[in-house]
């Protein structure tokens, strides 16, 4: 199979996919679409997904689009065989994306000028407020596990590691929640997610919030 994923760098979803792939030593073409740097990329991308979101999967001319598909297109073996695992696995896949990213990307959005001048403040503090409920949560969810669903990496840590570093830029992790800040650490030190991470480096001024000085 000859794969291209379109991408941008400094994309948690994007960060997911690369993860998976770069977990699973899976040969691919990484196709940038960040900003007018790479027009040809972008029409290519649009031509397949229409939609926009990214990142996108194309195998052997063939479009797969969401994370969590892709993630299971190129490594599947970051899904458990065992019925009981995979469903937590796919559960905890599940929380990360709606749940913690979702609402990060809504206080995102909120401060992009490009999307609005006048950042909608119930918006912002309504996201905020569901990471309050989501972080303890994860925390004890989490508690005496190494990754996400127990002992071994999966899809759940594909989506654990890039919504949980965000998460923590916009809404940090209170220091009292051990477990999920502790997983956060061992997320960012894994190899695959260590690199994602360092790839987007130079694009860490695009970061509407101001990019912390750290991680
Ligand atoms: N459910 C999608 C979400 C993808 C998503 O929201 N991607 C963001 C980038 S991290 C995006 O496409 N933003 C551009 C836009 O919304 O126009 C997935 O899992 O792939």
């Amino acid at each position: 199979m000859s794969l291209e994923l379109f991408g941008h760098p400094f994309s948690s979803y994007t960060w997911k996919a690369l993860i998976a792939l770069y977990e699973s030593d899976t040969p691919f073409t990484f196709r940038n679409i960040a900003g007018n740097e790479f027009p040809e990329n972008e029409a290519a991308f649009l031509e397949h997904w229409p939609v926009g979101k990214f990142p996108l999967l194309v195998d052997d001319g063939v479009p797969v689009m969401e994370s969590s598909i892709i993630v299971e297109h190129v490594a599947p073996a970051l899904v458990p065989d065992d019925r009981d695992l995979a469903l937590e696995v796919r559960t905890l896949d599940r929380i990360f994306d709606n749940h913690v990213m979702t609402p990060v990307q809504a206080i995102v959005a909120e401060h992009l000028p490009f999307i609005t001048q006048t950042p909608d403040e119930a918006r912002i503090a309504r996201a905020r407020a569901s990471l309050d409920k989501v972080y303890p949560w994860l925390d004890a969810r989490l508690a005496g596990r190494r990754w996400a669903a127990g002992e071994n990496f999966t899809l759940a840590d594909c989506a654990g590691a890039p919504s949980l570093f965000y998460a923590d830029w916009v809404h940090p992790i209170p220091e009292g929640l051990t477990s999920l800040k502790g997983y956060r650490a061992r997320a960012l030190a894994r190899p695959a997610v260590a690199r994602v991470v360092d790839e987007a480096r130079p694009y860490r001024h695009l970061f509407p919030l101001g990019a912390p000085d750290r991680d």
